[in-house]
């Protein structure tokens, strides 16, 4: 039977992050969007709080958390600013490869870095030619001696500049597509790598990202992260796992707008009555709770399918497809509803639309997530 109550330590794990993102990070949301700001204060705070590094495991220090529970957060930071939240959960994606992949070795030499002290960590996948196309990406890997020498790009990389260590992948050969591909950890402080400019992003700005060069980079093999050729598939197993927790994202967006909207409609008042008391924006709310709903619930399918030992693939790329199309119709809507108001950087919601858009574009397009999706339909029909 499906279980849908939360555990008295979820409803927990919740409040704490409401109590956070209301008080910490919603006061400072809108000036942060506007200059483009890198709160790291908060994002110190949040890692104090354990809102930080949710998937390492509770031995090497970290939350341990299940997807649920890491889903019940980030729909609570995301209600407040989804950039931050981007920024905030960046090391589950950079450091999921070694928590897949990593010997008890690499985990135990790195992992407590970053549950003891507050450190970044970037997920490079990524390429300037070629972001969809995965398999495809063209930064080499050369072995040499003891090491493995790095050379070429990664862009759109969440954290980049503030991170110590960055998750690449890379290929041995690129005649070999996937099956060359292979994950290595690099450290910031490594020779021969150089940060592009901090882009200017249309939402999320609160976040960091940036372009980051590779140029003879050496990496110890003890760095590298599985064996040859993994790398593809430790990729895709991440993205199985952190695609879930951007349906809560998206989720937070859409409550976030819902919430305005309705609050502003019964205040708002037009032909001699509140705006809520009009057919035509009870629909538009009746339409908003129905996404934020179904968005909630698939998120929270997806993340108790991995939970229960599943791959997820499936499940996850509905949830993150769904959720972030139900943002943009939801952020849209709740516009509509504020009117010339909702148009203007004074009112909430216009930076909730410029947030949702990026989360149908990142941790795979939603049309890459509809080829995954009818991929493993067809599969179960074989
Ligand atoms: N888990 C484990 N292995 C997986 C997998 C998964 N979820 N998905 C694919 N694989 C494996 C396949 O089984 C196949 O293995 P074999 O060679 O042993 O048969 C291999 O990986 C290649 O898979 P596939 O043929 O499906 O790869 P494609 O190149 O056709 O495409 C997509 C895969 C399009 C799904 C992939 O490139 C992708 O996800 N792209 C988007 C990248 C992305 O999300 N970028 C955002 C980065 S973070 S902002």
């Amino acid at each position: 039977m499906p279980e849908f109550s939360l555990t008295p330590e979820q409803v927990g794990l919740r409040d704490m992050a409401r109590k956070f993102a209301r008080s910490e990070m919603l006061p400072k949301a809108a000036a942060c969007d506007k200059a483009g700001r890198f709160p790291e204060e908060i994002y110190r705070k949040a890692w104090e709080l354990g809102l930080m590094n949710l998937n390492i495991p509770t031995e090497l220090g970290g939350s341990g958390l299940g997807l649920v529970d890491q889903c019940l957060i980030v729909e609570e930071l995301a209600h407040a600013c989804a950039g931050m939240t981007t920024t905030i959960m960046a090391n589950c994606l950079a450091l999921e490869p070694l928590i897949l992949g990593g010997t008890d070795a690499q985990k135990t030499r790195v992992l407590p870095r970053f549950t003891g002290e507050y450190n970044l960590a970037s997920f490079c996948l990524t390429e300037p030619g070629g972001g969809s196309d995965a398999g495809a990406l063209k930064t080499r890997a050369r072995r040499e001696g003891d090491d493995y020498v790095l050379d070429g790009e990664k862009c759109f990389i969440t954290n980049a500049p503030q991170a110590s260590l960055y998750s690449v992948f890379a290929t041995l050969d690129p005649a070999e597509g996937h099956k060359a591909i292979t994950a290595f950890m690099v450290p910031r402080s490594a020779k021969g790598i150089t940060l592009g400019k901090d882009e200017d992003k249309m939402g999320q700005r609160a976040s960091s990202t940036s372009t980051i060069r590779f140029e003879g980079v050496h990496v110890p093999a003890q760095d590298r992260i599985g064996a040859e050729g993994e790398g593809f598939g430790l990729a895709m197993r991440t993205l199985d796992q952190t695609r879930t927790p951007i349906g809560a994202m998206a989720t937070g967006i859409a409550q976030a707008a819902l919430d305005y909207a309705s609050a502003y409609a019964t205040q708002r008042r037009s032909f001699g009555k509140p705006i809520a008391e009009h057919q035509a924006i009870q629909i538009k709310l009746a339409n908003m709770a129905q996404d934020v709903h179904a968005a909630r619930l698939l998120t929270w399918h997806a993340a108790w399918t991995i939970d229960q030992g599943g791959r997820g693939s499936l499940e996850s790329s509905i949830a993150k497809c769904f959720a972030s199309d139900a943002a943009m119709r939801v952020a849209d809507e709740a516009i509509q509803i504020f009117g010339g108001y909702g148009y203007m950087k004074d009112y909430p919601v216009e930076k909730l639309l410029r947030d949702a858009k990026l989360a149908q574009i990142y941790e795979g397009s939603n049309e890459i997530q509809r080829i995954v999706i009818a991929r493993e339909l067809l599969r179960a029909q074989a």
